[in-house]
């Protein structure tokens, strides 16, 4: 039996690595009756489509980033709020790895014929520009791409940014020819699609973390024999811990890959700059509610209250 597992991402990065070690827990742990085939960011289409892709069921599993999916499963836009995630990204991982949201996402996930399998964070989003941003005077009339979903663009358009949305194979074109002038990724990213080689600043403001989900085809998870799903889970499970540490080696060897081929010039906001920031996000709560309903607004909540409960359980 074959799995397809697409990728939103290139070979080399998070997801790829992700997708290989899952490849090689399961087909290890299934003794050969499953082989997983992996078809990497450019083989099948956009985001998107390959979401699409899986609500058919031609793919079995994929990552499904809220950064996109939210046009679809508005209550997603939760993990793109700016300011939200706390600034302790161990603080994150675990709560997304427990939260009591979950099965309110699940159901959301269902309605659209989709399995949430995992919440993965795969590091800070860093913005790039072809000047700096440091205030949010900075921020106007800039033209930034950003991924496709509404609830995202209103977090540019916050900041009295110019948000242009487009799909990830398009980003480095746009930037070189000058139809954008910045856009926000993780690091690892930065650097595998070369986005640093066409812009002059990086900046890290730790708006946000770039959170992705591992998704199924609803259909093809509840068919499968008991035994399988319990894989699946036990090993989504197991693997928190490898992706963890992978997303942030990743980000810190990649920076230094960019700072030894360029002389990009790296920025970090201090903790009034991002104040400046944080002030002007909070609005756009308020749109994720109006687009993501009750349900959205309860996962919204729920997220926060165990966010700043882990905190306190850190810092005290
Ligand atoms: O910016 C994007 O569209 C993409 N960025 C990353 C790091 N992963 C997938 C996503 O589609």
């Amino acid at each position: 039996e074959t799995w397809r597992f697409a990728l939103e991402e290139v070979e080399g990065s998070v997801q790829d690595a992700y997708a290989q070690e899952f490849k090689k827990r399961i087909e290890e742990r299934s003794d050969g009756d499953i082989t997983i085939e992996i078809y990497p960011y450019g083989s099948l289409g956009t985001s998107s489509q390959l979401t699409e892709l899986v609500q058919q069921d031609a793919i079995q599993l994929a990552f499904a980033s809220p950064g996109h999916l939210a046009s679809v499963i508005p209550e997603t836009g939760v993990f793109t709020l700016h300011f939200l995630f706390s600034d302790d990204n161990e603080v994150n991982e675990q709560v997304l790895a427990n939260t009591e949201a979950r099965s309110m996402l699940q159901e959301a996930y269902h309605e659209q014929n989709l399995q949430l399998l995992g919440i993965i964070p795969e590091g800070w989003m860093v913005w790039t520009g072809n000047r700096s941003i440091e205030t949010p005077q900075d921020m106007e009339g800039f033209k930034i791409r950003t991924m496709t979903s509404p609830i995202l663009v209103e977090s540019y358009r916050a900041y009295g940014a110019n948000p242009s949305p487009m799909p990830y194979a398009e980003v480095y074109s746009g930037l070189q020819l000058g139809q954008i002038d910045g856009q926000v990724n993780p690091i690892f990213a930065i650097e595998e699609m070369s986005f640093y080689e066409v812009q002059d600043y990086m900046i890290q403001a730790k708006q946000a973390q770039f959170i992705t989900t591992l998704v199924a085809a609803q259909d093809f998870y509840e068919n499968l024999p008991e035994e399988q799903q319990t894989m699946i889970d036990e090993v989504t499970n197991e693997m928190r811990g490898y992706i963890f540490d992978k997303q942030d080696e990743f980000n810190e060897q990649r920076l230094e890959t960019i700072q030894e081929n360029s002389d990009i010039e790296l920025i970090t906001l201090s903790e009034e700059q991002r104040e400046a920031f944080r002030e002007m996000s909070l609005s756009v709560r308020d749109t994720y509610i109006e687009q993501a309903g009750e349900r959205g607004k309860k996962i919204l909540e729920t997220l926060d209250e165990e966010l700043r409960a882990a905190e306190e359980e850190k810092g005290g």
